[in-house]
C-alpha cells in the first residue's frame, strides 16, 4: 500500500513556533530540575553540589519526546476545543507529565503547596523520587494520568478502554518502542477492530521511536521505514512518519501532521455519525522518531549520550566526584534559557502560559482521567427475580453461571442508554454459559462479519478477543474512566494477566490515599471452567492459584468469593457490581451442580460470608467434627461426606460450615471482612477437628487462618496438582478431596471413634476401589456418585 509520509509545509507562524519551542524547553527544564535539583531551582546562582540531590533517580531519555507531544497536543486542543487525555506507555517519563501539568496549572490546583513561584518550583523539584514525595512514574498522584506505565505494555489497551463509549474523547497514546516489543502491546494494535466511530471516541497512537529500551536497541527502530509502515498498515492503520532532531523542522512537521491526523479522525467520525457505521475505518497513527534524551548533553566524558541508550536514565552522574559534571549539568539546564521562560519569581511568562488549554480541557484536569468524577451507578435489576427455586437442598442440578447470564443480560438492557457497561472475555461468554446476554447484544467487531456468524456486530457490547491481556487492559481503561464491566475467564488462564492485576490493584491502593481521585467501579472477574471440571482438557486447564496471588494484595482492595450455587452467585455478583475500588474475584462452576440455598437463605449466607448450615448439621451445638467447605465442588463433596457419615456413623455429631467470602477466614485485624475471633470460635470452635475442603491449593486456608484458635485442628484438602483427562469425580479422588476420603478423614480425627467406625472406613475404602474400576470399565462415574442427592441420613 502507498503510504503518505511527511514532508509538509509548516502551519506554525514564526511567533507560534518560537513560543511552542520555549514552552517545550520549559517542560524540559522542569523535568531535568526534578531529576537533579533540590535547591537553586531557577539557577539564580551558579550550580553547586549542595543544590543537587544526593541520589539521582528518574528517566530522562523518554521525557523530551513526551514533552514535545504534550506541547503539540495543547495546541491541537486549544485550536479545536478538544476533549483529550494523554497516556504515556513509557510512564517512567513521569517528570515530563508532572512538568506539563505544573505549567498548565493543574498541578498547583490539586497540590496547592506546589505554587507557581520559586519556592513552589523548589518543592516540585525536591519531591520527585524523594522520600515522602512522589514516585518517578506517571503514578496515580500525577494529574491527568490513568496509566502509570511502570510495567510496560498496556498503554494502548488503556487508551482504547477509555475511548469506548466516549464519543467526544480523543486519547493520545504514546507507545514506547521498547514497550512495543511486549506481548500485550503487540496484540493491542488490533483494538482498532473493536472501535466503532459512531459511538466511541478516538485513539491516536504515537509510536515513539527513540531507538532504545534500557541498554540496547529496539526492534522497531532498526527495521527500514518501509517495513515499519507496512507493519502498521497491516494492523489496519494509516501511519504518518514524523522524524528528525532539528526542533524547528520538527515543530512544523508535528503540527502539520497532527492537523492532518485530526482531520482524518474527524472525517471518520463525521461519516460514521452521519451515515451510520459502514466498514472499519483506517485510523491514523503517528510514528515519531526522535533522539533518546533529545536536547540533553551530547557527550559526557567523551562518550555520546544524546541519541543513545546512555540517555535512558540519568545522563550525567557522579556529580559529587566529578565537578566538571556539575558544569555539564548547569550548561544543559541553562541551554533552555530559564530566564526567558520564567520571571524572576519563578512564574511562567504569560505569553507561554496562554498556550495551555483552560479548565477541564487541560489534559491534567480532564475528568475522564479521574473517572470516579463521572461514574454513575449501574442500573441493576433486582437479582432476586432470577432466583432458582430450591425446595429442598441438594436436590436439583442447574448450571449456576447460566442463571447469572440472565442477570447480566438484563443489566446490559437496563444500561443501554447510559452505555456504561461492557462484558469482556476471551471468547468464552457462550462456553461459560452466559449466552443469555446475546438475546440483547452481540459480540463486538468492526471487522468483517459473515451472515453465518452468530451474534457478531459492530454495535455489540460483549468484547471477545482471544487475549486475556486485551480484555483486562480494555476493562481497566473503561473502569478508570468511570464505567462498569465484567470479565469472565477460564480459571487456569487468568494467570496470563496476573501482573496486570497487580498494577491495577496497586493503582487502587494508591488512589485510596489521594483525595482528589474519586472511587471507580470495581474490577470484577468471574473465574469459571475451573480446576475441578476439565473433563476433556488433559492436564493443562487446572490451576486455582490466581486466588493465592490476589490475596497478596492489600486487604482494602481485594475480595474473593466462592459461591456454591446459583442463588449465592447472584447475590455475590450483585454485591460486586455495586462495589467501588476493589478487585472482586468470583469463582463459580459452569457445569450442572446441585443447588443448596433458596434466595433468602443465600442472601443471609452471603451477607455473613460464612455460616453454619444447620439443615446439614446434627451437632446440636456441640460438634465432634466440623466439615467445612469453600467452593462449589468442595461443598458438594463435604455434603456428600456428611451424608455418608450421618448414615454410617450416626453417633458422630457433625457441623457443616460453608465459606462464601474467603476473606472472612483472616483475622479482623488483617482484612475488613475478617471474622472477629469470637465469631470464628463460635463457628469453628476452639478445639474441634475441622475437615476443610477448599476449592484451590490447600495451604491458602492455613495461611489465612493460621492465627485462629482452632488452627491446630484444621485439616485442609484441596487441589494438589493431580489432573488428567478423567471423570469429574476422579479429579476429586486424585486430589484426596472426595466424599469417601473426607469421611475417612473425619473419622480418623475424632478420638472417641477409634475402633468404633472400622466398618464405615472399610466401606468407604471399598467404594473408592470400586470407583477406580468402574470408571476404567465404563468411562463415567458410578451412578451413585453421578446421581447423588442430599440426604440427611439418620
Ligand atoms: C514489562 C516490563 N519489562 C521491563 C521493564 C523494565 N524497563 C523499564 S524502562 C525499559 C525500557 C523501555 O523502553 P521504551 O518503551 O522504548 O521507553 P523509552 O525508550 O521511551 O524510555 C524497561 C525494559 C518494565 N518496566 N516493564
Ligand atoms: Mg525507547
Amino acid at each position: 500500500m502507498q503510504v503518505e509520509v511527511k514532508t509538509l509545509e509548516g502551519p506554525l507562524t514564526p511567533q507560534e513556533l518560537s513560543k511552542m519551542d520555549r514552552y517545550w524547553q520549559a517542560a524540559n527544564y522542569l523535568s531535568v530540575g526534578q531529576i537533579y535539583l533540590h535547591g537553586n531551582p531557577l539557577l539564580h546562582e551558579p550550580l553547586k553540589i549542595e543544590h543537587i540531590k544526593p541520589r539521582l533517580l528518574g528517566h530522562w531519555g523518554t521525557t523530551p519526546g513526551l514533552n514535545f507531544i504534550y506541547v503539540h497536543m495543547n495546541r491541537l486542543i486549544k485550536a479545536h476545543d478538544l476533549n483529550a487525555i494523554y497516556i504515556t506507555g513509557p510512564g517512567h517519563g513521569g517528570p515530563g507529565i508532572v512538568a506539563n501539568t505544573y505549567l498548565e496549572g493543574s498541578y498547583t490546583e490539586l497540590y496547592p503547596n506546589i505554587t507557581q513561584d520559586e519556592e513552589g518550583m523548589k518543592r516540585l523539584f525536591t519531591q520527585f523520587s524523594w522520600p515522602g514525595g512522589i514516585p518517578s512514574h506517571a503514578s496515580p498522584d500525577t494529574p491527568g494520568s490513568i496509566h502509570e506505565g511502570g510495567e510496560l505494555g498496556y498503554s494502548l489497551l488503556h487508551a482504547y478502554g477509555a475511548a469506548f463509549d466516549n464519543p467526544s474523547l480523543l486519547v493520545c497514546c504514546v507507545v514506547g518502542d521498547g514497550e512495543a516489543e511486549t506481548g500485550p502491546c503487540a496484540t493491542s494494535w488490533h483494538s482498532n477492530k473493536f472501535l466503532n466511530p459512531e459511538r466511541d471516541g478516538a485513539v491516536l497512537p504515537i509510536l515513539h521511536l527513540n531507538g532504545y529500551k534500557i541498554a540496547g536497541p529496539t526492534v522497531l527502530a532498526r527495521i527500514p521505514n518501509e517495513e515499519l509502515t507496512d507493519l502498521f498498515v497491516g494492523y489496519g492503520y494509516q501511519p504518518f512518519l514524523v522524524e528528525g532532531d532539528d526542533p524547528e523542522i520538527m515543530h512544523q512537521l508535528m503540527a502539520a501532521t497532527l492537523d492532518r491526523v485530526l482531520a482524518e479522525i474527524q472525517n471518520i467520525q463525521r461519516d460514521a455519525r452521519t451515515n451510520g457505521f459502514s466498514s472499519r475505518p483506517r485510523w491514523p497513527m503517528i510514528i515519531m522518531r526522535t533522539p533518546k534524551g533529545w536536547t540533553g548533553p551530547r557527550k559526557v566524558d567523551g562518550v555520546q549520550i544524546e541519541g543513545t541508550f546512555r540517555a535512558h536514565q540519568v545522563p550525567v552522574a557522579d556529580l559529587d566526584k566529578k565537578p566538571e559534571h556539575i558544569k555539564i549539568l548547569e550548561q544543559w539546564m541553562r541551554s533552555y534559557k530559564p530566564q526567558e521562560l520564567f520571571d524572576n519569581k519563578g512564574k511562567l511568562f504569560p505569553e507561554l502560559a496562554e498556550l495551555a488549554p483552560a479548565g477541564t480541557r487541560r489534559m491534567g484536569m480532564n475528568p475522564h482521567s479521574n473517572g470516579g468524577l463521572l461514574l454513575q451507578d449501574l442500573r441493576l435489576p433486582d437479582f432476586r427475580q432470577y432466583a432458582v427455586k430450591v425446595t429442598k437442598p441438594g436436590n436439583e442440578s442447574i448450571e449456576s453461571t447460566r442463571v447469572l447470564g440472565y442477570f447480566l443480560r438484563d443489566i446490559l438492557k437496563e444500561n443501554e442508554s447510559p452505555r456504561n457497561f461492557r462484558i469482556m472475555g476471551p471468547d468464552e461468554t457462550a462456553s461459560n454459559r452466559l449466552s443469555a446476554v446475546f438475546e440483547v447484544t452481540d459480540r463486538l467487531s468492526t471487522a468483517r462479519v459473515f451472515p453465518f456468524d452468530e451474534n457478531v456486530s459492530p454495535t455489540g457490547r460483549v468484547m471477545e478477543v482471544l487475549s486475556e491481556h486485551m480484555c483486562e487492559g480494555w476493562l481497566e481503561g473503561y473502569l478508570l474512566t468511570g464505567r462498569h464491566g465484567f470479565f469472565s475467564s477460564y480459571e487456569a488462564f487468568i494467570h496470563i494477566v496476573t501482573s496486570m492485576f497487580n498494577q491495577h490493584a496497586k493503582w487502587l491502593e494508591a488512589t485510596r490515599h489521594i483525595l482528589w481521585r474519586k472511587p471507580i467501579a470495581s474490577l470484577n472477574y468471574l473465574l469459571t471452567s475451573h480446576v475441578w471440571r476439565q473433563d476433556h482438557n488433559g492436564f493443562s486447564h487446572q490451576d486455582p492459584g490466581f486466588i493465592d496471588h490476589v490475596v497478596n494484595k492489600k486487604p482494602e482492595v481485594v475480595r474473593v468469593y466462592l459461591p456454591p450455587d446459583a442463588n449465592t452467585l447472584l447475590s455475590v455478583a450483585d454485591h460486586c457490581l455495586r462495589s467501588r475500588n476493589y478487585v472482586n474475584v468470583i469463582v463459580a462452576g459452569k457445569q450442572p451442580e446441585l443447588q443448596w440455598l433458596d434466595m433468602e437463605s443465600a442472601i443471609r449466607h452471603c451477607a455473613k460470608g460464612v455460616g453454619i448450615w444447620e439443615w446439614a448439621s446434627n451437632d446440636a451445638g456441640d460438634p465432634d467434627v466440623v466439615m467445612a467447605c469453600a467452593g462449589d465442588i468442595s461443598t458438594l463433596e463435604i455434603l456428600a461426606a456428611t451424608s455418608l457419615l450421618r448414615k454410617h456413623v450416626p453417633q458422630l455429631k457433625i457441623r457443616v460450615v460453608n465459606v462464601v467470602d474467603l476473606m472472612t477466614l483472616q483475622p479482623a485485624s488483617e482484612h475488613p471482612h475478617g471474622l472477629a475471633d469470637e465469631d470464628f470460635d463460635r463457628i469453628f470452635t476452639t478445639d474441634t477437628p475441622t475437615i476443610f475442603a477448599y476449592h484451590g491449593y490447600p495451604w491458602l486456608i492455613h495461611r489465612l487462618a493460621y492465627r485462629r484458635h482452632n488452627h491446630d485442628h484444621l485439616h485442609v484438602r484441596g487441589y494438589k496438582e493431580e489432573g488428567t483427562t478423567t471423570t469429574p469425580f476422579d479429579m476429586v479422588v486424585r486430589n484426596n478431596m472426595d466424599r469417601f476420603q473426607l469421611a475417612i478423614d473425619a473419622i480418623g480425627r475424632v478420638a472417641r471413634l477409634k475402633g468404633k467406625a472400622d466398618d464405615a472406613i472399610q466401606l468407604f475404602k471399598r467404594k473408592l476401589a470400586e470407583h477406580g474400576q468402574y470408571i476404567r470399565q465404563y468411562g463415567e462415574d458410578m451412578p451413585e456418585v453421578r446421581e447423588w442427592k442430599w440426604e440427611a441420613g439418620a
